[in-house]
């Protein structure tokens, strides 16, 4: 029998540090961007406790909303990365309105700690939401985020 293969999507705003976080995680990866900003996908995957778990990067701007939409489809779960110097945009909320909706397990990564550490509050935000403080750049919690969400999948189903 085939194992269970986990999708994990990397949602949130332009430029919060989706990219910098899936290559944090991901040994072999692939990015379509131009200027340094994601203007389809990133891919990566990494084996965890003996399962594949396959990573999808979207891009943050508001235009690939569609894109966003395509890289959705049948995901287990989602890391939403919040610019923490910004906070929740208009984006972020649109992107959490749905994965509520959708009942589909996510976490929180407050990025960009070393620039603000700020405190991530919006009522947007499911009151049991997981809320990792996270430096992409560095790779800070960036881990013990991701074990956090699977764990979540895991006890989903
Ligand atoms: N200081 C700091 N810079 C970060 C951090 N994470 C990402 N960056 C920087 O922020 C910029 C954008 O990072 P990306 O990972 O490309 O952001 P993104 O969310 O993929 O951007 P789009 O795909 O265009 O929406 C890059 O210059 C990163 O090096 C962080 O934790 N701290
Ligand atoms: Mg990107």
């Amino acid at each position: 029998m085939r194992k269970k293969e986990t999708k994990i999507v990397v949602l949130g705003s332009y430029n919060s540090g989706k990219t910098t976080t899936l290559e944090n995680i991901c040994q072999k990866k692939a990015k379509i961007e131009y200027n340094g900003t994601t203007i389809a996908l990133d891919y990566g995957n990494t084996i965890i406790e003996g399962e594949k778990i396959h990573i999808f990067g979207s891009p943050g701007q508001e235009r690939f909303e569609f894109m966003r939409e395509i890289l959705s489809q049948g995901l287990d779960g989602a890391i939403v990365v919040i610019d923490s110097s910004k906070g929740i945009s208009n984006v972020d909320e649109t992107i959490l309105t749905k994965l509520n909706i959708k009942d589909v397990p996510y976490v929180l990564f407050a990025n960009k700690q070393d620039i603000k550490p700020n405190i991530i509050e919006h009522h947007i935000i499911k009151p049991e939401t997981p809320i990792i403080p996270t430096i992409a750049t560095s790779g800070k919690g960036i881990g013990e985020g991701l074990l956090t969400l699977l764990h979540m999948i895991k006890n989903k189903s």
